[in-house]
């Protein structure tokens, strides 16, 4: 298999999405969609603008041009489908207890469904620790 579409170590999942932002610690954003390069890991969805040009570290240092844009904390948080929050398709609508909120769309029906089943086993996983 091609190593360049195996994740990094501390990676569940990762790839290209389109994202938007619809809230902020509570407060509602104008949506604002956008490709970003997202990365599940154990406990947190990180969000690059781009993809990073290796493995890079998700959290502390990162070479410049690979640092994520954000990042949020898994636990606690809800997942469900974006359908009701968005006329596109396969869209997911992500909730952390923060209240930060976020839509993942993707155009491949099967990728969206990876997304939600690899996002719903981290989520149980830290809602059992
Ligand atoms: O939930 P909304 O307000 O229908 O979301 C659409 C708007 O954000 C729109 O931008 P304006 O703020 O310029 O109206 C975006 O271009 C659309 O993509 C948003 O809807 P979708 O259905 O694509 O999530």
């Amino acid at each position: 298999p091609d190593v360049s579409e195996q994740p990094c170590p501390h990676e569940e999942r990762s790839g290209l999405l389109n994202m938007t932002k619809i809230a902020q610690g509570g407060r509602k954003l104008r949506k604002s969609w956008g490709p970003a390069w997202v990365v599940l890991t154990g406990n947190s969805l990180v969000f690059y603008r781009e993809r990073p040009p290796q493995c890079a570290p998700s959290q502390g240092w990162a070479p410049a041009g690979s640092r994520p844009e954000s990042s949020v904390d898994l636990r606690g948080a809800a997942l469900a489908s974006g359908r009701q929050l968005s006329s596109r398709r396969n869209v997911l609508h992500i909730r952390t207890v923060p209240g930060h909120e976020f839509l993942l769309q993707s155009d491949e029906e099967t990728e969206l469904r990876a997304w939600h089943r690899a996002l719903r086993a981290v989520i149980e996983r830290l809602d059992r620790e």
